[in-house]
């Protein structure tokens, strides 16, 4: 198989199948949590919970097949990685970490790598030629006490769309869609890339959702990032690329070489991850851990967080009591109890 095609996100290859909206919930959800499995463990978890809520008529044929087919390769893969101590066969995957993922992408030279490199600590190839960044790579954006997530990418163009690329699209929760004002023909290619995308069963959108009429259809939210601010022509580039492109995603215009607008970017890059944060006290202690809050979806309950700090919590919780701006100091709570930023919580098994 090829390398490309083996991401943490790989792609369910329903091109052709369009399907009426009788998919359950659970099903859904479940394609979500695959796009975003991290261990071949969990892809299996997922796979195995779609094959069991996809409807089975003549239209899910295509699909069940195609999900028999991943639960098997999943399979063989748990299997070869005991046989070789834990090594996956081939191919890259880049865990997930922090409160959410941001994926760089653009045409060539449009400064993804710089701007990784300014938003991280990551030290990615930067040079005045393009395709320089042939691999994805991966570093962590800090925001106030958390960490996001970002992904540079290989280029994209008219022409070429790496599997690894658009799997990291789809389960990104935000993409940074880079412009470069720095030469006429930016304009053109961040054209292309939206327009390749669009052509694709992963597309750019102002917000993120999944068209549940037509399975394996993903928009992923995107922010346009008109990059080189400081360039000469940069604000005629800019205006054209108004006239010309009038896209709908949020625009932010920067400088990722000298930092002009990086700090509202990164605000918005954390804000677009759309999670609260937890911190947790034990019972006997007075004052909660402040150094590492866990992060949720916003909406998120107190039994999410449970889960995530140990997996028996969640069955063995009794009470908790909770801390926060939305509730009296040490409230009673349980487990369905909503959870907002800043939160400290108590957990009693
Ligand atoms: N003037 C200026 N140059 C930049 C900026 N960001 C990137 N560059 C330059 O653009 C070129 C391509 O940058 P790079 O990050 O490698 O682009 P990539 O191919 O999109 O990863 C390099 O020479 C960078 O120094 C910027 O904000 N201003
Ligand atoms: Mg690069």
């Amino acid at each position: 198989m090829a390398r490309g095609s083996r991401g943490a996100l790989r792609v369910l290859q329903a091109e052709v199948l369009i399907m009426p909206a009788n998919l359950t919930p659970q099903y859904l959800k479940a394609e979500q949590a695959y796009r975003r499995a991290a261990t071949p463990e969990e892809e299996l978890e997922c796979l195995q919970v779609m094959l069991r809520e996809l409807p089975k008529h003549k239209g899910t044929d295509k699909l069940h097949a195609e999900l028999k087919q991943k639960v098997s390769k999943v399979k063989k893969e748990l299997q070869h990685a005991k046989s070789t101590g834990g090594k996956r066969g081939g191919g890259l995957r880049i865990p997930r970490q922090g409160a959410g993922r941001a994926v760089i992408i653009g045409g060539p030279n449009a400064g993804k790598s710089q701007l990784l490199s300014s938003l991280t600590r990551a030290t990615p190839e930067i040079a005045p030629y393009p395709f320089c960044t042939r691999e994805p790579i991966p570093g962590m954006m800090p925001w106030e006490d958390v960490m996001v997530q970002l992904i540079d990418t290989p280029p994209i163009t008219r022409d070429v769309l790496d599997p690894t690329t658009q799997g990291l699209i789809r389960g990104a929760e935000l993409a940074l869609l880079l412009v470069d004002l720095d030469r006429d023909e930016g304009i053109d290619e961040v054209q292309d890339v939206v327009n390749h995308l669009a052509g694709t069963r992963t597309r750019l959108a102002p917000t993120s959702y999944v068209d549940e009429n037509d399975v394996g259809l993903v928009y992923t939210q995107t922010f346009l990032v008109p990059n080189k601010s400081d360039v000469a022509g940069a604000a005629e580039r800019l205006a054209l690329l108004h006239e010309f492109c009038p896209y709908e995603f949020r625009e932010f215009v920067i400088s990722a070489l000298h930092g002009a607008g990086l700090e509202t970017l990164r605000e918005q890059i954390y804000c677009a991850m759309d999670v609260v944060r937890v911190y947790t006290k034990l019972p006997a202690e007075k004052q909660p851990d402040l150094d590492r809050p866990y992060t949720i979806r916003a909406g998120g309950t107190l039994l999410e967080v449970a889960e995530m700090i140990h997996k028996d919590f969640a069955a063995k919780l009794k009470t908790a009591r909770v801390w926060g701006s939305h509730v009296h100091d040490g409230t009673h709570v349980k487990g369905d109890y909503v959870l907002h930023d800043r939160d400290v919580i108590e957990l009693h098994i």
